[in-house]
């Protein structure tokens, strides 16, 4: 996103020409982390530095061995130790002294409140760890939830933690079908669901979806439990293997369930994301590795405190939520807000109205959802009083210069650091972002690797490129939050992340995130977006091969291309080209029936911003789709070179097609 479209947005000259800015003098005071030298203490002292992240958590038994790399890439954290997830984010809270500290702080949409001491989520998690275990969950069975923003939705997660169950959580805007490849690829018999949830003041039916998906589950499903979120308003029958959640939970009233040790590069949880081919992939994350990795960074880049009020405004359902709602700051034993609905509703101030009232310290949100902030108005956030707030962070895609400042300058009034946090589903937790105690920060820049976490960008030839050039962006040590492989699929794993840069004769691995980036004199490092077919569209991360695949299954279209187009909120929009089959129109049957089918493969998220019915696709000699070409004529630019194009003359046609649109 360019800075010109928002141009009419309110920042003084001198914010505007200001490229950093120092962390704030009563902050670094205060942080957590603010001496420089740790960066040279992880660089003098890898991996063994990285024992500060796991000392973080309680161990059942300490490790033998801080990292395994004889199986590389696929590495090993904290071998031979022992520990219980669920334990770390409650039970020890509780054991020392904390157990009225509110750990989890909720508001529904319609404005009911509901706070979860540490005693609290001590007792429900145990009592439907026990309802789990009774319907037969044993430790390494996969449990999905499919779950919007309620708060039996960590306590699920906990549950199966504490009884070594994984857990896949498939978010709640996801369709019945990305719900049933997700249970089938996982073999996972269980499911944690719930009747409904409130979107923008309306019931949303929710067991519907969920019923549907089960029915495109290929192997038996055991048990379904539901929670019901929405009492009298939506009444729905359970069938002989679906159980009441409350019904569940009452009947093991006071029931207590023994944390089961787990070894530390056992499974916690799965989490599907898109990547270049039609297939999502179940990233795996461990138990050991995972848990000190978000603990530290949760306590290190996002400055988390016990006696803090932290939240972090993205759905569970991403790893973002599972990382920085859910993990990250219950083993710290911070208060963590989990808000259900929608920024807008009743009215645009809502977010700001929940920082007041609750005191936020700290607040985490994404870049779309700032640049919906800055199109609504400084007047929303004006008219509440912020001053609670300590530190804000961004996550998800790149931030530009300009809504970085207004985040600062409206949400932060120039008192509270921002972190530009960059990471993703893969790495676990944050990997290149500012210590906000000790680095000045450069708006659009996400800032240097983390202590540890060895970031280059590179040429094509391995080659570190110069100051200021694009090149790809790689890691190239491992680091304890790393995911450890493509569920049940070890080869893809090496194809999609190590294939490209790494040398295995020469015992030589690096990870490549398939991200663009370019690097400065201070080695701050800007991350320009996906090199791959991966759309970032509000974001969320969505694979374009997924949304072909949808829209070429809809009867009438022969062909498809999907690419981004640059949007003003979502940051990248969905566009799709199509070829209708023999005499199909491209009418606006087919048109809504292709909405239609991208939302039932994949979710209303995937929504094409724009779709364009063309005889041809502008493809090269050999048959390759040029989508290049397609994604200039998204966002109406000039047009690139078309010589090697069999067809040149069809980029006019569908440029103007667009254009009369
Ligand atoms: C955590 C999360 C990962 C992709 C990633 C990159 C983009 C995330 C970013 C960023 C620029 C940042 N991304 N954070 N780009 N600056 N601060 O978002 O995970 O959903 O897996 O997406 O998001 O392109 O590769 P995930």
């Amino acid at each position: 996103m360019g800075d010109g479209s928002d141009q009419d947005v309110q920042l003084e000259a001198r914010l505007v020409e200001q490229d950093s800015f120092e962390p704030p003098e009563e902050f670094v005071e205060q942080a957590n982390v603010s001496d420089p030298g740790i960066y040279e203490e992880f660089e003098e002292n890898w991996p063994d530095a990285w024992e500060q992240a796991a000392d973080l958590l309680d161990w059942e038994s300490e490790w033998d061995d801080v990292l395994v790399e004889e199986d590389a890439p696929f590495y090993e954290w904290f071998v031979g130790g022992e520990l219980n997830a669920a334990y770390n984010c409650v039970d020890r809270h509780v054991e020392n002294g904390r157990k009225n500290q509110a750990a989890i702080r909720w508001e529904g949409e319609l404005g009911e409140e509901r706070i979860y001491t540490y005693q609290d989520l001590y007792r429900e998690v145990n009592e439907f760890a026990a309802a789990l275990r009774d319907l037969g969950v044993e430790e390494d069975d996969v449990v999905t939830m499919h779950m919007p923003m309620i708060p039996e939705l960590p306590i699920a997660m906990l549950a199966c933690a504490r009884i070594g169950a994984p857990h896949s959580v498939v978010f709640a805007g996801f369709s019945a079908d990305a719900l049933a490849t997700r249970m089938n690829s996982a073999d996972s018999e269980y499911l944690v669901t719930c009747d409904g949830y409130y979107r923008r003041g309306d019931a949303l039916n929710h067991i519907e979806k969920a019923n549907e998906g089960l029915a495109g589950v290929e192997h038996e499903v055991e048990d379904v439990v539901v929670v019901d979120r929405l009492g009298d308003e939506q009444p729905y029958e359970l069938s002989d293997n679906q159980h009441d959640y409350d019904e569940l939970v009452a009947a093991q009233d006071g029931e207590r369930v023994e944390p089961v040790p787990r070894d530390a590069e056992d499974m916690l949880f799965l989490m599907y994301t898109s990547g270049t081919t039609g297939e999502p992939k179940g990233a795996k994350h461990t138990t050991g590795g995972y848990l000190s990795y978000v603990a530290w960074t949760a306590q290190s880049v996002l400055d988390i405190k016990p006696e803090d009020t932290y939240w972090c405004s993205a759905d569970i359902g991403w790893i973002t939520g599972h990382s920085y709602i859910v993990y990250g700051p219950l083993a710290l034993g911070t208060t963590t807000m989990m808000y259900e609905g929608t920024p807008d509703y009743p009215d645009k101030d809502r977010l700001w109205e929940i920082i007041e009232r609750n005191a936020v310290d700290i607040f985490y949100t994404a870049p779309t959802a700032i640049r919906a902030f800055m199109k609504w108005g400084e007047e929303y956030p004006a008219s509440r009083d912020l001053s609670s707030l300590r530190l804000l962070g961004t996550v998800g895609e790149p931030i530009n210069p300009r809504a970085w400042k207004w985040y600062y300058k409206h949400i932060g009034d120039e008192s509270c650091p921002v972190v530009d946090t960059w990471w993703q589903t893969e790495t676990g937790g944050m990997m290149v972002t500012t210590l906000p105690g000790i680095n000045e920060m450069k708006p659009g820049s996400a800032g240097p690797a983390l202590p540890g976490i060895d970031a280059k960008v590179i040429h094509p030839d391995k080659e570190e490129v110069d100051p200021g050039q694009a090149g790809h962006l790689t890691v190239q040590k491992p680091w304890p939050g790393m995911l450890r492989t493509v569920y049940g699929n070890d080869e893809r794993f090496v194809s999609e992340y190590w294939e490209e840069y790494s040398d295995p004769d020469n015992d030589e691995w690096i990870y490549f995130p398939e991200d663009g980036a370019k690097i400065d004199e201070d080695d701050f490092i800007t991350v320009l977006g996906r090199i791959d077919d991966v759309l970032n569209v509000s974001g969320h991360r969505l694979g374009t091969m997924e949304i072909e695949s949808a829209v070429v299954g809809v009867e009438g279209v022969a062909e498809a291309a999907v690419v981004g187009g640059d949007h003003e909120v979502k940051g990248e929009a969905v566009y799709v080209y199509a070829i209708t089959e023999g005499d199909t129109d491209g009418d606006g049957e087919l048109r809504e029936r292709v909405v239609e089918g991208v939302e039932d493969a994949i979710g209303p998220i995937a929504r094409p911003e724009e779709i364009v019915f063309t005889p041809e696709l502008p493809k090269t000699r050999s048959g390759k789709i040029m989508r290049r070409l397609l994604e200039e004529v998204a966002n109406g630019e000039e047009l690139g070179d078309t010589s090697t194009l069999r067809n040149p003359g069809i980029v006019d046609d569908i440029q103007q097609k667009v254009q009369s649109d």
